[in-house]
């Protein structure tokens, strides 16, 4: 939240993800959120004097999203147009406050997944047109990997390669080969983050804001995401990268629990 002169102005608090609460709350003054990925945040506004005019803003960039910070890796959004939000204006108390202060919030206690009997290494990659090789890719795939670490794209038509048994957990490997960030959601489970990695690089813990239950995680290029769930339910679902255009082409696949 914002100030009239873009002076950072109010801290919030995070207490919960996709899938729930956090195991505590995160004090924050910006999210990042991708297609899918939703945040539960309080702001507190009683030391904001009444009529102080707040605004929420968009700073991601105008174009593909693919790590880094608004400013310095890349140019935040229109200010004039995709940079707004919301605008607040802070008006006096019409009864009395009964709410609990973040910071003396208790949050239910978190329990984490339990040991995963498997690790599936998927992959996400890019295809180029054939005829138009030059405005970027046609296409955006998912996939399995080989033995060798390459990747194997597939389409939605293709046989499922995800199929974890029922009541079983699982260690998905997302390897991002693309250029771009990829905000990769899974159907019908919660899962947890357990770390990212660069390549030649030790993994980075999960940032505290992720280490609750989501079923959105953004897997950023270059980097492993590493996910962990139990499919305690049988069926068909799927899993796809949540920007529209991509999972609407072929950034799409089902699998099964059964
Ligand atoms: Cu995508």
């Amino acid at each position: 939240l914002y100030g009239r002169r873009k002076e950072a102005a109010l801290p919030f608090c995070q207490i919960g993800s996709e899938g729930g609460f956090l195991p505590a709350p995160v004090q924050r003054d910006q999210v990042l959120i991708a297609p899918a990925e939703r945040a539960d945040v309080i702001v507190d506004f009683t030391s904001v004097p009444v009529g102080t005019e707040l605004y929420l803003i968009n700073e991601g960039p105008d174009k593909a999203f693919q790590g880094g910070k608004a400013g310095t890796d890349y140019s935040p959004a229109d200010p004039a147009t995709t940079g707004q939000i919301m605008k607040l204006v802070v008006e006096a108390l019409t009864s009395p406050d009964t709410t609990v202060p973040p910071s003396q919030l208790s949050l239910p206690p978190f329990e984490p997944l339990g040991k995963a009997s498997r690790i599936r290494r998927l992959s996400l990659s890019e295809q180029k047109s054939s005829s138009l090789p030059h405005v970027g890719p046609r296409q955006m795939l998912l996939g399995t990997m080989d033995r060798n670490g390459a990747p194997v794209p597939m389409r939605w038509d293709d046989p499922v390669t995800e199929d974890p048994t029922l009541g079983t957990t699982e260690i998905w490997e997302i390897h991002n080969f693309t250029k771009d960030a990829h905000p990769i959601h899974v159907h019908e489970v919660q899962f947890q983050v357990l770390d990212r990695q660069q390549a030649g690089h030790a993994a980075r813990p999960v940032e505290p804001w992720e280490s609750g239950f989501k079923d959105t995680a953004v897997a950023y290029p270059g980097v492993v995401t590493r996910l962990k769930a139990t499919f305690d339910r049988a069926g068909r679902y799927v899993w796809h990268c949540h920007m529209l255009e991509h999972e609407d082409n072929e950034m799409m696949r089902p699998y099964t629990v059964g």
